[in-house]
């Protein structure tokens, strides 16, 4: 049988040339080394991160009924450049980073400025939710996360009127994230993403704390991460330790670099290809078949349009933004 094979993945076209070079050598590396990727890497000082431990959660509804991307691929497929840009990096070079323990500042146009660790932000309500996730490289998973709804901690902070969106910001963490050293660095940190507050208060909009009934593995963005399921993979941002409300328009990572080829909403849409590749299918991951073996159509706003279409009510659809 033939087996899914990760470099066959597109996802090298949204990478600037010498990252893809420098990608090859990993994988070269990665290929005759297997596991031991992570030794030469590792400073004999770090303590070892915790390993993914159970996670209870209340069933939070939105199961779109389809096969579920089985948790192998989902947490050895990823994209967390900080670890690299190879899809396996994240896995493979991320058993430096500690996220424990953590804390998330929310800031900016608050009543209650506050700082949450692990602890209150499990207070606020786990819940499993599956999702399809759809990145903007044309493929797509079906995830089974547990989280919170991102509008029980916004509440908490009490957003002033004119609070208009909420940005948010990755870890920086050079001496845990191998991504983040060396010469070539493909993009600029902190990993920067943002919401519309009124996106960011959706019910759909979650902050996950874990996957497949367990705590977020490191390559998944642990300890919390965010999860907009109508919207293309980037805006998830991973391993958040600080959220600001604002009345301007955040910059984003990937809009920042190549405004042309990503927007700020970048909601999932067919009907918009990117200037490299169409949008109109997607390959749906795992299931042991080649790239491109379980192919489908992509759905306007990720087949979540009944839930979010009115947020967007008198902006064009026809364009990238
Ligand atoms: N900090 C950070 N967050 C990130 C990224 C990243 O490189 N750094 N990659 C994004 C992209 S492009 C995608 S598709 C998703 C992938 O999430 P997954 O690896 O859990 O499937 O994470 C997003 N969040
Ligand atoms: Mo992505």
């Amino acid at each position: 049988m033939r087996r899914y094979r990760p470099t066959a993945i597109p996802g090298s076209e949204i990478t600037p040339e010498a990252s893809y070079l420098q990608r090859r050598d990993i994988l070269r590396l990665g290929a005759a080394g297997g596991l031991a990727l992570a030794a030469p890497l590792a400073s004999p000082s770090l303590s070892i991160a915790a390993e993914p431990e159970p996670l209870a959660a209340a069933p939070g509804g939105y199961d779109p009924g389809e096969e579920l991307t089985p948790e192998a691929d989902a947490t050895s497929y990823n994209n967390f450049y900080e670890f690299g840009t190879g899809k396996g990096d994240p896995k493979a070079r991320s058993g430096d980073f500690n996220p424990r323990p953590w804390s998330i500042k929310v800031d900016g146009m608050v009543g209650k400025p506050a700082e949450f660790d692990l602890d209150a932000l499990m207070a606020l309500g786990l819940e499993e939710r599956t999702y399809r996730m759809r990145c903007v490289e044309a493929w797509s998973m079906v995830i089974p996360w547990i989280g919170f709804p991102l509008a029980a901690l916004l509440d908490k902070v009490e957003p002033q009127g004119s609070a208009k969106y909420v940005a948010f910001e990755t870890i920086v963490r050079a001496q845990e994230m191998p991504g983040q050293r060396g010469a070539f660095q493909p993009l600029d940190w902190p990993y920067v993403e943002g919401l519309r507050l009124d996106e960011a208060r959706h019910p759909l909009t979650i902050m996950a704390m874990g996957l497949y009934g367990k705590t977020l593995p490191n390559q998944n963005g642990a300890p919390v991460r965010l999860v907009v399921p109508w919207k293309y993979g980037f805006k998830g941002i991973k391993s958040i330790v600080r959220m600001t409300l604002t009345e301007e328009q955040p910059a984003s990572t990937w809009n920042r670099l190549a405004p042309n080829e990503y927007g700020f909403y970048a909601n999932v849409n067919p009907a918009v290809d990117h200037p490299r590749w169409s949008q109109a299918k997607e390959n749906r991951i795992g299931g042991g078949g080649f790239f491109g073996s379980n192919e489908r159509p992509t759905l306007p706003f990720n087949g979540y349009g009944d839930e979010v279409a009115s947020l967007y009510d008198g902006m064009d659809l026809t364009v990238n933004f």
